[in-house]
């Protein structure tokens, strides 16, 4: 049969006839089918990675795309007058993941198959995403995210685990959904699920009965861990995961021959942050159970488990109680009392313990003692990790520290979300580079006036369709002349986004005093608050009286608007990347790991502006400091600043009026008649008083920064030349070279 007899097939009926619901579920089970087709196992060893989040967004573009099948399916549905996109778009998202944490397991499981190789990912299936962002009185508002309807992409297998709370045993029911290579294997991705789960049990928004396990366990994936009860439900998600994930695990190297003793040469288990660090004492405690002595089952888990560090905040750090552990997961807990006293006599230091003096368990210290590997995710985060947050350890292994610079699958982050960009760089230099994305490299020798002009032709046609969604699904008109600069990513002050809104501020006065900017300027955020996190929540709230206040005052509006996008997510992100101008990365230097959105924006022919941090350092240099705008301290100096606890927010405040008036503003007449006074006044206290994240240290030149962006962008001819040399050097940050760069120096396994 071809392909069009067998959509016909699986869709049981001619596509002229079908709905576009049906031609989704026709199509889903085509994938699935071909798929399993392509399962195989390669070589001895096997790569488990195993992640509470995999933000793996909507599948069946993707999956199109890699089985090579996209451009076909595309012209037959058209044939029969049906639209591809339309299809696309009734495709719930599943939004297992809160950001750049699990989007990245997604792309890393991508690059495996298509790598061909032999690796599998292990994590939970929340019945409901991150929450559904709604905005209503210019606050956020959550709503639960259901992602599972009667059909989706999930398989059942009759594989089922024990899993031991104290007295309460649950059962841990596998699902898999196929993770298709881009020509190449098909791997899995392994989500565990309790079948007693209830839905039913939400109400208000997402409030439920965090107490009843039963009901609850994997009902949803979780925004933040603020109070008693929702951090003890996370220690009972993230044992129901490593249980289930470590029985899964020793069951297939069995089958596969391992006698356990030899692990080691049949898998490799990569932990990605602390999440799934129960992994270590369980898998000791189920290979002991197994025969194995304990002192053997340390030395086998610890030649087996490689751990990943994806962040220096110390909030976001895990450290367990050992009295909820005691509660949730009792059998581990003498286990991890060994492994802790090993450590206090081993080394003598209170610094490098695995329980601190306030019975606390150091998830991460954990990790790097009872682990082979300790990998940062940029080159500067693996510096800092190394020179100050994890010195001490490092002094102990060096040999276990490692940079992995995160990477982005060009198959999501190019080929499918901007089809006219990759059919360009096609007739430029040919195919290569969808394999091997450092061809990207020899646009650089192209660069004449035709290309750079169907570059800017193509990113004015992404701009415009992004101008037509966001009429369409906002209702706000945008004008597809003006500088689209966007800012997208969760919501944290580290991040900076209020530095951003204080610019408009500015900008806003500056237009009102009669300063009007060289062209019409639109900012768009898109980005979620843990509904936990207070001033995060005042961050968008300020955002969204700045959208009423700007894009509602007609002498400002023509020159500059305001969008915060609504639900920000994987979908949305397709859509707002490529057609990106200048691509905000702003956090404080030294507290964003790496990013992974500015690899995105790049690729995507954007112009960074940024501050030296996580991999915008790695960017700065492949593209050079005319291609890249970098403003702000650096991270010793910001270090220094912690270290010393010198920085005075009020110093700032009172030496520049810009700032002077942009922060008063904030409490100023006009955004008090917006918003709400309690919202906006904590917000403008917590800038003037502490300003953790440094908002206004770097405020002045980041604001000259931006200034000389939108000043260089005018010429557009040079313009065009530094968005053409942001894609051709951004091959480097293909996930497929992180995943190589694993495989050659922690996994070492054969593809
Ligand atoms: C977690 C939490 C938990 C509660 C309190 C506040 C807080 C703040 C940050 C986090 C982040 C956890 C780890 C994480 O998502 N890291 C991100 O990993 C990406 C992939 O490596 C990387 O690109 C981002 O820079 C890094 O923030």
């Amino acid at each position: 049969m071809n392909l069009s007899e067998r959509i016909v097939s699986a869709c049981g009926k001619c596509v002229a006839d079908c709905s576009d619901q049906e031609l989704y579920e026709g199509l889903m089970a085509l994938v699935q089918e071909e798929a399993q087709k392509r399962e195989s196992a390669a070589g001895r060893k096997k790569v488990y990675y195993i992640s509470a989040e995999f933000l793996i967004g909507k599948l069946l573009s993707n999956n199109l795309i890699n089985l090579g099948w996209y451009d076909e399916v595309r012209k037959i549905l058209a044939a029969a007058g049906k639209d591809i996109c339309a299809v696309e778009e009734l495709e719930p998202e599943p939004s297992l993941g809160n950001g750049g944490l699990g989007r990245l397991a997604a792309c890393f499981l991508d690059s495996m198959a298509t790598l061909g190789l032999n690796g599998d990912g292990i994590g939970l299936n929340y019945h409901l995403g991150l929450f559904k962002q709604e905005f209503e009185d210019e606050l956020q508002k959550a709503e639960p995210n259901p992602w599972i309807g009667k059909k989706s992409w999930l398989i059942r297998r009759d594989n089922a685990y024990p899993v031991s709370f104290g007295k309460l045993t649950v059962t841990a029911h596998l699902y898999d959904i196929a993770v298709t290579g881009y020509e190449n294997r098909t791997n899995l991705l392994h989500l565990f699920d309790l079948d007693t789960v209830d839905e039913g049990i939400v109400k208000n928004g997402i409030d439920f009965d965090k107490t009843d396990i039963r009901k609850n366990l994997t009902l949803f994936l979780y925004p933040d861990d603020s109070d008693e009860d929702g951090r003890k439900l996370r220690i009972y998600q993230q044992y129901f995961m490593v249980s289930a994930g470590a029985q899964y695990i020793l069951d297939e190297c069995v089958s596969r021959g391992s006698s356990l003793h030899d692990l080691q040469d049949y898998a490799v288990i990569q932990i990605n942050d602390t999440h799934p660090s129960m992994v270590i004492p369980e898998l000791i405690r189920l290979l002991t159970e197994r025969g194995i002595s304990f002192d053997e089952a340390v030395e086998i888990v610890s030649k087996t488990c490689a751990y990943t560090n994806h962040t220096i905040l110390a909030e976001a750090l895990e450290k367990w109680p050992i009295a909820s552990l005691k509660e949730v997961v009792p059998q581990l807990v003498p286990i991890i009392e060994i492994l802790d006293d090993r450590v206090r006599r081993k080394f003598q230091d209170e610094s490098v313990a695995i329980i601190d003096g306030k019975d606390l368990v150091h998830m991460a210290h954990m990790d790097i003692h009872y682990g082979f590997s300790v990998n940062g995710v940029a080159y500067l985060h693996t510096e800092i990790l190394k020179k100050s947050e994890l010195k001490n350890f490092y002094r102990l292994y060096p040999e276990k520290f490692n940079n992995k610079t995160n990477g982005i699958t060009f198959r999501r982050w190019l080929m499918h979300c901007n089809h006219a960009l990759a059919d360009c760089i096609t007739a430029v230099i040919g195919d290569g580079w969808r394999k091997d994305a450092m061809e990207l490299e020899k646009l650089a020798d192209r660069a004449d006036d035709k290309l750079l002009e169907r570059l800017l032709a193509i990113k004015q046609e992404n701009k415009a369709a992004l101008a037509a969604y966001l009429k369409e699904t906002q209702n706000v008109e945008i004008d597809e002349n003006s500088i689209f600069d966007i800012q997208i990513k969760r919501l944290h002050e580290y991040k900076r986004q209020q530095m951003n809104a204080l610019y408009v501020i500015h900008k806003y006065l500056e237009i009102k005093k009669g300063k009007k900017p060289l062209r019409p300027i639109t900012v768009i955020f898109g980005a979620k608050a843990a509904p936990a996190y207070v001033i995060a929540k005042d961050i968008i709230h300020l955002i969204l009286c700045l959208q009423k206040l700007v894009n509602g005052d007609p002498q400002v509006s023509p020159w500059l608007k305001v969008v915060m996008v609504e639900n920000y997510n994987v979908s949305k992100a397709e859509k707002l990347i490529p057609a990106c101008d200048i691509s905000e990365q702003i956090s404080l230097a030294s507290k964003e790991a790496s990013g992974t959105g500015n690899m995105k924006f790049m690729l995507n022919g954007a112009v960074t502006l940024g501050t030296m941090d996580g991999a915008n350092v790695e960017i700065a240099e492949l593209v050079g400091k005319e291609n890249i705008y970098i403003f702000g301290e650096s991270s010793e100096t910001v270090i220094s600043h912690y270290e010393k606890a010198d920085y005075v927010s009020r110093k700032y405040y009172e030496k520049d009026p810009d700032i002077r008036e942009a922060v008063d503003f904030i409490v100023g007449r006009e955004l008090m008649a917006i918003g709400h006074k309690e919202n906006l006044e904590r917000l403008y206290k917590e800038l003037l008083n502490k300003d953790w994240f440094m908002t206004l240290l770097d405020y002045r030149t980041y604001a000259d920064a931006r200034e000389q962006a939108y000043k260089d962008y005018e010429n557009r001819t040079a313009w065009a030349k530094k968005m053409l040399v942001n894609i051709s050097r951004a091959g480097y940050f293909s996930s497929d070279r992180t995943i190589e760069e694993y495989n050659r120096d922690i996994w070492k396994c054969l593809s």
